[in-house]
């Protein structure tokens, strides 16, 4: 993308994004006024709660309203200046090997295996791990298994992944990295389908929503499968007509070594489980193509520490995620 067409880009407002927001507070608003129905009948509060209830439902369709017209005013008006109108891209794959960046945090009970099936995958050129200050034996384990090894002392997914990121990008002999997690979610085999996609864009990211291709008892419960569909969509709307994006949640990334190597210094590595969402976000406004491709997801093995230790910290990491892509990632400045 030019440099004209970049700046262009980051002048438009997210109306769509800002659109659905407003109507989900809207939504919010009306569905606990109608939710009060409990309280005011079964405990007699209606001389407390009926004008609140009132209100909540009457002044509900101001938000609603607004939604609705701000999201139609960005697809039927603002979408034909959003998108632009360039060929598709096909840039042929001069080399196909990967270096590959696995993340660990105290995964001893995973790391060897996850390390021995990204090095005996056929166009694994080498396999990086980065140790988060694990306390286990993580570091020696993954060393042992064949892996480059570096701990990364500051704490945090997004130290972590940057630095990953960061150590892989240093060897030109490959064009493009693979970023993944040593906690045997994500499988080495999935590499083909990143690169079947990698010509037409800089970062081909995997979506663990495609059902048949994710085992049922995963960490991504039933709500935390929809959280991360709605903030991806949410990611989508601020880029309108950019990207298509439905796990704005998943490691598993392809990312072209060029592009790569510019978008790291946009990075902010203090932005800890959102990370990824931070990623995807700062890759649009840079305009770099992001494309997503299916991936299979399975069980963890060890505990987790990520966002999806359970539907509460999902919750918390799905806000903090929002309040990035409203605020362009400003508060971790
Ligand atoms: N939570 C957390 N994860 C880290 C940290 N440093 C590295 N990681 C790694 O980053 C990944 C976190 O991803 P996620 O799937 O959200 O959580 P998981 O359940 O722990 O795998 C795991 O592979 C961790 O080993 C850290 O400081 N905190
Ligand atoms: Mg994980």
């Amino acid at each position: 993308m030019s440099e004209k067409t970049r700046t262009k880009h980051r002048l438009h407002k997210p109306f769509l994004l800002y659109g659905v927001l407003i109507f989900s507070i809207g939504l919010v608003m009306y569905l606990a006024g109608i939710l009060l129905v409990f309280p005011r009948y079964l405990l007699g509060l209606h001389a407390t709660l009926d004008p609140l209830a009132h209100l909540l439902v009457w002044y509900s369709g101001a938000p609603i309203l607004a939604g609705i017209t701000l999201a139609l005013f960005d697809l039927l008006f603002m979408f034909q200046h959003k998108k632009p109108d360039l060929p598709v891209r096909y840039e042929p794959i001069k080399r196909r090997r990967v270096t590959v960046a696995l993340t660990a945090y105290n995964d001893e009970e995973s790391i060897a295996g996850a390390v021995e099936d990204f090095l005996l995958h056929p166009l694994v050129e080498r396999v990086i791990v980065v140790s988060n200050n694990s306390t286990d034996r993580t570091f020696g384990f993954a060393e042992a298994a064949g892996a480059i090894t570096f701990n990364e002392p500051s704490q945090g997914y997004g130290r972590c992944v940057h630095r990953c990121l960061s150590e892989a990008a240093k060897y030109t002999d490959t064009e493009f990295v693979v970023l993944c997690e040593g906690d045997s979610t994500f499988r080495a085999y999935d590499i083909e389908k990143l690169l079947a996609y990698a010509p037409h864009a800089d970062i081909v990211n995997g979506t663990r929503t495609v059902e048949p291709l994710r085992q049922y008892l995963t960490q991504l419960s039933t709500f935390i499968y929809y959280g991360n569909l709605f903030v991806g969509k949410l990611l989508e709307a601020k880029h309108l007509g950019l990207s298509t994006i439905t796990d704005v949640g998943t490691t598993y990334k392809l990312c072209r070594r060029t592009a790569l190597i510019d978008l790291l210094d946009k990075l902010n590595p203090a932005v800890n489980l959102e990370f990824n969402a931070h990623l995807l976000d700062t890759a649009l406004s840079e305009g770099l193509v992001l494309l997503e491709c299916p991936i299979t997801f399975h069980p963890r093995i060890g505990l987790s520490k990520g966002g999806n230790v359970n539907n509460w910290r999902g919750l918390q990491v799905g806000s903090r995620m929002i309040v990035g892509l409203l605020s362009d990632w400003k508060r971790y400045a």
